[in-house]
């Protein structure tokens, strides 16, 4: 286990909040281990920390389930992003984002930046079956050369109910849709429309399956968050915090050890 006091700090959060089994551990596997693997549905929360440049950033899976409901706000508490996911096959985790999730970001940030995410969108939209992204495509090669049947290509990992009869699931969420809630969630936070970002900068469609603009989805919003760091930055700088192990010299190690 890494000593907490060499542990690198977050420059900024950044949350993933959804309903139970849109994707959201799947898109951080995607994004973070460049794969698709198994899942078991999250308890609690964990997070990644990604070096982005210069700067840190964490990135928190939260668990959809309704009885970790009660978590959600903590873990959005002082978010530079929250991306908001839901499943384009299924109505209802978009209908949950506005219902039960939207009020857990109060905590987040006053300048937070939310991105409305529709994964799964492998299952009916055949250009979201392909993938573009080089680095997975590399990575999955690699992956079936440790499987010789697999057929060449960038193929999409186990077989789903669309891929395996051919026929695309019925989509019952529009990209549509996801503007006019990304207008809602505006006006929930009372904005203005006109000075914010606009929908389709914020509003994405992913594959955690395919990677079908994972990289995308998660590169747009880091640097979106950058104002975001430099101003923390800036803030600690005009308020520099004391380093208490610094300050103890010689006697640290004793110090950390009676206290843990
Ligand atoms: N076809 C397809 N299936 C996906 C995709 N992303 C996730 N899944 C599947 O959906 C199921 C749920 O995925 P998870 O990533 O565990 O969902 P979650 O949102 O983290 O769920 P909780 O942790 O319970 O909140 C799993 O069976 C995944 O394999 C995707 O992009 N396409
Ligand atoms: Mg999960």
């Amino acid at each position: 286990m890494p000593e907490v006091s060499k542990m690198k700090k977050p420059d900024v959060k950044v949350v993933l909040l959804g309903d139970m089994n849109v994707g959201k551990t799947s898109l951080l596997h995607r994004y973070t281990e460049r794969r698709f693997k198994d899942t078991i549905s999250t308890v609690g929360g964990a997070f990644f920390l990604k070096q982005w440049g210069p700067y840190n950033i964490s990135i928190w899976d939260t668990a959809g389930r309704e009885q970790f409901h009660g978590l959600g706000s903590m873990y959005c508490r002082g978010a530079a992003a929250v991306i908001l996911t839901y499943d384009v096959t299924n109505w209802q985790s978009l209908a949950e984002l506005e219902e039960r999730f939207l009020s857990l970001t109060d905590t987040a940030n006053h300048d937070c930046i939310y991105a409305l995410v529709g994964n799964k969108a492998d299952l009916t939209d055949p250009t979201a079956q392909l993938c573009l992204d080089s680095d997975v495509a590399s990575e999955e090669r690699k992956e079936e050369r440790t499987e010789p049947q697999a057929p060449s290509g960038c193929p999409t990992p186990p077989a789903s109910p669309a891929s395996l009869s051919g026929t695309p699931l019925h989509k019952q969420v529009t990209p549509e849709d996801a503007a006019a809630l990304y207008g809602r969630i505006l006006r929930y936070k009372g904005l203005e429309e006109k000075s914010s970002l606009p929908a389709h900068k914020l509003c994405f469609e992913t594959s955690a399956k395919t990677g079908y603009n994972v990289d995308a989805l998660f590169e747009a919003l880091f640097d979106l968050v950058l104002p975001s760091i430099l101003r923390k930055r800036n803030e600690n700088q005009e308020s520099p915090t004391v380093d208490l192990e610094e300050c103890r010299g010689g006697g640290s190690k004793r110090a950390r050890a009676a206290c843990c």
